[in-house]
This record gives C-alpha cells, structure tokens and sequence, in this order.
C-alpha cells in the first residue's frame, strides 16, 4: 500500500518536473543566431540616436584616495595609481570623443574628490568637473553624468556606506551639491551604476570593497541602493523636473547549463530573480526582499543597460568565485572568459520593457587587448540592436565601453576594454583598429 502511493507520489513529481521544464524551455528560450549568414553593416537607427562611450572616474581619472584604493592596499590587488591621468588630460581625451564622432559621452563624478573630509567640500574639484561638461556641450556632445559608479570616500565606508540607511543623507546630500552645481545644463542622470554589481561584489563574493561574504548584507545593501535612488531621484526631480533620470542595470542573463537539468533550470532561475527581477520589481513595486521601499516605485524617467554577456548556470557555478565562465560550443570566450552573446542584448532590452521608459545602452564592450574580436563584438551587437529598435523597442544610445583602456577593478590593468589603447607608461592613447570601425559606423548610419 504504502509503496504503492510512493511509487506514483514519486511518478507524478517526476511529471511535474518534465512539464514544468518543458514550460520553462519555452518560455526562456536561449536564441543563438548563425552569424554566417547575416550582414552585420544591414543595420539602422533612428535621426537623433546618440552614440558614445562610457567611462567612470576611479577607472580613469588616477590618483584617488577613497574606498577602492583602501582595499586595493588591503587586498593586495593591483592599485590604481595613475589610471589614465584622464584627471589632467580630459580636454585632449575629450578630442578622442571629437574624433571618433561621438555624440554622447557618460563619465562618472568622484565624490572623495568633491568631500575628501565629510563636511569639508571641495569646490575647486567640482569646478573641474563643470568645465568638462562646458567642453563637451561646445563639442556638441551631451554629458551623461554618473553619481555613483562603485567609488565613495573612505571615510563613508568606514560608517557602513550603503549598508547603513542612516549614511544614505550624506550620499544624497553630496548628490544635491553636484546637480545644483551641473543640472543648468546636464540633463541626463545617472544615480547609482549597477547596483547588484556593487552589492554581490562587495557583500556576497567580497572581491570589491568593503569585502564582505553575507547573504543578509547584501539583500540589505541592494535594498537601500534601491532606496537611495528613489531618494535622490525626488530629490533631483523636485530641483528641476525637466532633467531625465536613472539607473544603469547590468543585466547578466542566466541560462540553464543543461536545458533539461532540474537542478541547472531553478538554479538559472534564482539566479536570474537575484540579479535582475528583484531590482525591475522593486522599480515597479516600491518593494524589494520582504519590505516597502515606496520611494523607488516608478523613480524612473530612463533605464541605463549595461550589457556583456550571460552566465551558463549547473554544478560549476562556485567557479564563477574565480571568474571561470562556461561558454556553449558555438560561442567565442572573451579575455575576461565570459562568452560574447550578442543575442543576449535583445534578451536584455526586452527583460527592461516592462518599465516604460526609454533605454541607454550605458555600457557594452569586450576585454580584448589585442584587438582580434571586437570589432565582430561591437558590429554584432548593433545589428541586434538594430533590429531590436526596428521591433519597436525604444533604445535612444549606444554607449561602448570603453573610450580607453583603464583600472578594470579587482583585474587591474590586465583586461582591455578601451577603442583606445593605452600606455600606461608613457600615456599615449592609440585607436584600435576597431575604434576606426565604431568611428566609421558612427559616420554612415
Ligand atoms: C562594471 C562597470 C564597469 C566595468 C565594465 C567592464 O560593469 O563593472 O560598470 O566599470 O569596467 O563593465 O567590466
């Protein structure tokens, strides 16, 4: 009797496992296109979308003192130092943007720079950074300016940072000073640049700062990134409702190893909730892991997305601690060893939709540094995202990353992503033959 009722309990789960997967298989269908027969110059986009590239200041500008150079010491990582002196040398850099023909250019502002000591503002440094955005509005390119891009003073951190809700006043309040210093004439914002970035890596893996390994951390510090920028969005709104404002979401796709693994399908699953559906919900629902978070529903007038690749998800997933990536036969592994899917883009812009607003590609790029694939990287893209906008999907940028090679974070100096090449020795910025390929682009369509 009893191994009976086990023997169809255990037959009728075991239907419910195939069913459930072959919903799952359809629902979440993982496209791969053959690239061998498609023309990736057949592409257009609409009068007035913006092309540009994107940067952020710890990577570039050199020589700060904030949260990253106190854990690259910690840590032992390779530091920052210099970067690119792009702190000195913004106006030549700026001619590169000229050169290539870019019509947008996203950079991000320092806060250790502007509040070195809290309450002690540096002025002169926020004067810097409004004499960039006069550069780039004289070259007829518009600032795209980032609040938040991994890096914040130190002594920040050393009260919890995001952790805390009690620090978010002190983000806000610096966030105050630079949009009534810029918002005469940037009108586009960045709040916080991919918040479960800055969470996972810095509270589950503990790879960037503060280096921390707790679950519950890190659900708290995504909760109250999401609150900071409903915070600082009605903030800002409420000083100048013309200005347009976001967020820029990486979103990685998770896809199942094995795409009839009941193991590899919840795990992709979960994973796919964590790192992207938690963060859309909380935009939409103004509630994000259990609690209310009204400030953030619908703080939202665009959606940045940043975009690389996806993450093949079974029992090798504790690799990914190490950066060891899984590719499908078919795909190509970049030097960071994570696999150009360009197909993923679409995926992407149509996981964002449901928001409502307009998408910027803030950042899409390749870590190769001799130049052999990413030319195939970038055209491959913008024909996805061609026809992602010939669908009907309201892209209004491209946003390559990067202008120039720069600190890859946790990697150092040794992914890079730059149109330019950079020496680091001498300084001397060369375009990639593939930055001669985006210029050109850029000047056909
Ligand atoms: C990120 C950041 C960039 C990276 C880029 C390449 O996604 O980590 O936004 O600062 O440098 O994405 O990894």
């Amino acid at each position: 009797m009893w191994l009976t009722l086990l023997i169809v309990a255990f037959g009728l789960f075991v239907v419910f496992k195939i069913t459930l997967i072959s919903y799952r298989r359809r629902r979440y269908p993982e496209p791969h296109e053959d690239w061998s027969t498609i023309d990736l110059d057949d592409v257009s986009f609409p009068q007035g979308f913006r092309w540009g590239t994107a940067t952020a200041a710890h990577q570039v500008e050199g020589n700060q003192i904030n949260n990253w150079t106190v854990h690259e010491a910690a840590k032992g990582l390779e530091p920052s130092g210099a970067a690119c002196e792009h702190w000195e040398r913004w106006q030549d850099d700026f001619q590169l943007l000229s050169d290539l023909g870019m019509t947008s250019y996203r950079f991000s502002i320092e806060w250790s720079r502007l509040e070195p000591t809290e309450g002690v503002w540096e002025d002169d440094a926020l004067a810097v950074y409004s004499a960039m955005v006069d550069d780039l509005l004289a070259r007829g390119i518009r600032p795209v300016v980032t609040l938040h891009h991994f890096s914040h003073p130190d002594w920040w951190e050393a009260k919890g940072g995001f952790a805390d809700r009690a620090n978010l006043p002190s983000f806000v309040a610096y966030c105050e000073r630079v949009f009534e210093a810029l918002s005469d004439r940037v009108t586009t914002w960045v709040t916080i640049n991919e918040p479960t970035v800055f969470s996972t890596m810095g509270y589950t893996v503990g790879m960037f700062p503060p280096g921390k390994r707790s679950i519950p951390l890190t659900l708290r510090v995504m909760r109250n990134l999401l609150l900071a920028h409903g915070i600082v969005y009605r903030a800002l709104k409420g000083k100048n409702p013309d200005v347009s404002i976001g967020v820029a979401k990486n979103v990685t796709l998770f896809d199942p190893k094995n795409r009839w693994s009941p193991i590899d399908w919840p795990l992709a699953r979960l994973l796919e909730w964590f790192w992207n559906g938690a963060w859309r919900s909380g935009i939409q629902r103004g509630r994000m892991w259990f609690r209310d978070v009204p400030e953030a529903k619908g703080a939202l007038d665009f959606v940045g997305l940043n975009y690389y690749t996806h993450v093949l998800t079974g029992l090798s997933l504790p690799a990914l601690r190490h950066m060891k990536f899984q590719k499908r036969s078919q795909e190509i592994a970049t030097e960071f060893g994570y696999p150009m899917y360009a197909e993923g883009l679409r995926r992407a812009i149509e996981f964002l939709a449901p928001l409502g607003v307009p998408i910027e590609i803030t950042e899409n790029g390749v870590a190769d540094k001799n130049d052999t694939l990413r030319t195939e990287h970038l055209k491959r893209h913008l024909w996805v995202l061609s026809e992602a906008i010939a669908a009907g999907h309201d892209v209004r940028s491209y946003h390559h990353w990067s202008l120039m090679d720069n600190f890859e974070w946790a990697e150092g100096y040794s992914m890079r992503f730059g149109l330019y090449e950079v020496d680091f020795e001498t300084q001397n910025r060369t375009l990639r033959g593939s930055g001669e390929v985006y210029r050109d682009v850029v000047a056909k369509v």
